[in-house]
């Protein structure tokens, strides 16, 4: 087994999921401010470390993904932060694009940036001890989007970012994400993911990327959400995996899927249908930001220094998608 391969193992295998905590400061603060809490380095380390240093990071969380100003900072007991991580047997990874921009030439759309550089930064965040990295193209659905243009340009960068990740001995994910934003049925984002995520591996091919050693953070395929359309859980996960197994190249380990906007429990429901008819070999998981946070922050932000209140929060939110990423999750336990 590869080493790369271990490490993505350990990162999504045995039932846990990866925390997306890389919020750069400009959606930290919209978070915060939307909470009424001042954001300032403090207080978004603080709310950070609080999910950290919860007792069930780990048994539930395989890494967690953080932005570049938390890698740097240190908790209060004076431990850099990827040691904190690293010490609870959960991997430190780093978000290493620099955000989406428009796309010249198709301006409702976006690439996104951070090529340039990037091998000297991801020396310095490998010697800050993390192991895995992310990297997010967004795509949006219409008639005639995403564009040949954006589906080629953002998996040319993401191919380009593989390789100079696994170059340094580190598991890059690779997030295509296709916004739910629209009016599209959830059969036009099956058609459309499919696409997307098919060139992305065309082109990690191409770039001769270790497959072995990738983890891959889609969407879900689910109906837009401005369409008034609904499908049931189970019609979600049967299309996610029909997706999936119709893009996807064998030799990738795993799956860890964003929420992209889903509430909790509909993130952590779908995860569990997927997981109840997953007839693939890929270990399907999480790396939800939203959907492991929201509950959190939003007690959090009554009573900044009700660390344990919180933690109790993100510890059943924790334990309940590491249940779904087994296909074990009820209605019950959720509201035991
Ligand atoms: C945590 O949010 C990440 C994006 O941050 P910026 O937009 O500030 O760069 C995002 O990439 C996230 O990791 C994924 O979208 C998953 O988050 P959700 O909330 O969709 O599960």
């Amino acid at each position: 087994m590869s080493e790369l391969n271990n490490i993505a193992l350990k990162i999504i295998g045995n039932g846990k999921g990866i925390l997306a905590a890389d919020e750069s400061t400009g959606t930290m603060t919209k978070r915060l401010e939307g909470v009424h809490v001042k954001s300032s380095p403090e207080n978004r380390l603080l709310f950070r470390e609080t999910l950290f240093t919860s007792e069930r990071m780990n048994d539930c969380i395989g890494g967690v993904i953080l932005y570049d100003e938390t890698i740097k900072q240190s908790s209060k007991s004076g431990k850099k932060i990827p040691e904190l991580i690293s010490n609870l047997t959960s991997v430190p990874g780093i978000k290493v694009d620099t955000g989406a921009k428009t796309l010249a030439n198709s301006k409702e759309e976006k690439i996104t940036e951070g090529l340039d550089g990037l091998r000297e930064r991801l020396n310095e965040y490998y010697k800050l001890g993390a192991r895995f990295t992310k990297w997010r193209a967004v795509y949006i659905i219409s008639d005639k989007y995403p564009s040949k243009l954006a589906i080629q340009t953002n998996a040319q960068a993401l191919a380009r970012y593989s390789a100079l990740v696994q170059e340094c001995g580190m598991v890059p994910i690779v997030e295509p994400e296709v916004l739910m934003d629209g009016n599209h049925t959830a059969y036009d984002c099956y058609k459309k993911t499919t696409e997307v995520i098919k060139k992305c591996f065309d082109e990690l091919e191409l770039h001769k990327i270790d497959l072995k050693g990738v983890i891959l953070k889609p969407n879900m395929i689910l109906p837009g959400s401005s369409s008034g359309k609904k499908i049931t859980n189970e019609e979600i996960a049967k299309l996610t995996i029909k997706c999936l197994k119709e893009s996807v190249p064998s030799e990738v380990p795993g799956v860890a899927f964003l929420s992209g906007g889903q509430t909790e429990i509909e993130a952590t429901e779908n995860l569990n249908q997927i997981n109840i008819h997953n007839n693939t070999n890929f270990i399907m998981t999480y790396s939800y930001g939203r959907a492991l946070q929201q509950s959190a922050l939003k007690f959090w932000s009554k009573d900044i220094k009700n660390i344990k209140g919180t933690q109790e929060l993100f510890n059943h939110r924790a334990n309940m998608c590491s249940l779904a990423a087994q296909g074990k999750w009820s209605k019950e336990l959720e509201n035991k």
